[in-house]
């Protein structure tokens, strides 16, 4: 039988199977022997008399080392309009690491009660969404009606600085979202014992991980070849500059360049961009 875990504590795995039951199962030695099991994972299950085991991990679309999750369908980047400031240099960072990761970016503006009408935010924000981002606006007691529809069937994590609202977000779409992650830790226990936990909590018929994903901004594991052909508002000029090995800086014939000149390319993402070669492998 098929199913999803959706929560780790130490060894015990907590699988949704495909008619929607609760699962509490063990994996089976060959299982941990091969890969860990991530939060996320689709396996294959059997039961073993009372018990249940996991028996196969299926094959990943993706995977995240920190948070631990396999087959993440998108990451929604949640930034303040204010408090803390609205930084395209933060979410471009946070979006090339999970364009490299292969997930889909989203994001997500908060606090947009905070904003007059005629700010220079709304700029910014038209940049994001002509170039492809689907970006979605919240103030207090606003929420964004796609939200729920974005969520929906999908295993979402969301990423961004402490303090711009993404407990408030959830809790707005779910007010039982918080009382449930407290519940959790609670029934950890805090310090002591550092235990393996993570979980994807059920959302507007979706999964959203606890945990915020990409904390650590770390471009060290990826090279500048890499990060430009992930990321989607490059992907149509990839292949059509006059050196194969382009980085799209200094080099003649660039088509990003051209792209960015022409106004076809966000001139902001591409600045930012620049910006994360040093911090990249060579
Ligand atoms: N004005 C305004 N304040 C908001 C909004 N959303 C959240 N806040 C406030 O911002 C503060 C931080 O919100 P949280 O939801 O705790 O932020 P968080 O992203 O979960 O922060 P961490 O858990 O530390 O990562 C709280 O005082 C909220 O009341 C909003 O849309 N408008
Ligand atoms: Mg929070
Ligand atoms: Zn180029």
């Amino acid at each position: 039988m098929k199913a999803r875990i959706i929560k780790i504590i130490s060894n015990q795995y907590t699988v949704l199977t495909e008619d929607k039951t609760r699962l509490l199962c063990v994996a089976m030695g060959k299982v941990r022997l091969q890969t860990t099991p991530f939060v996320g994972d689709l396996v294959e299950i059997e039961r073993y008399g009372d018990k249940v085991g996991i028996e196969k991990i299926l094959e990943r679309k993706n995977v995240l080392v920190r948070p631990a999750i396999a087959n993440v369908d998108q990451a929604i980047i949640v930034m303040s309009s204010k408090d803390p400031d609205f930084s395209t240099t933060l979410v471009d960072r946070l979006s090339f690491l999970i364009q490299i990761a292969n997930i889909q970016p989203i994001l997500c503006i908060t606090k947009m009660d905070l904003v007059k009408q005629n700010d220079e935010l709304y700029k910014i924000i038209d940049d994001y969404i002509k170039s492809g981002y689907t970006c979605l606006l919240c103030g207090k007691d606003s929420v964004d009606d796609e939200l729920a529809s974005v969520l929906c069937d999908k295993i979402t994590v969301l990423t961004g600085q402490s303090g711009v609202g993404k407990s408030t977000l959830l809790n707005s779409l779910d007010p039982s979202f918080e009382l449930r992650t407290q519940e959790t830790s609670k029934a950890l226990g805090r310090g002591k014992h550092t235990t393996r936990h993570t979980e994807l909590h059920e959302v507007a018929g979706g999964w959203v991980a606890d945990t915020p994903g990409f904390s650590s901004l770390d471009f060290t594991k990826t090279t500048p070849i890499e990060c430009a052909n992930s990321l989607f508002e490059f992907k149509p000029y990839i292949g059509k500059c006059k050196f194969r090995d382009c980085i799209h800086v200094n080099e003649p014939g660039c088509a990003i360049k051209e792209a960015v000149e022409k106004q076809e390319v966000s001139k902001i993402r591409y600045e930012n961009y620049l910006q994360c070669l040093p911090l990249m492998k060579k």
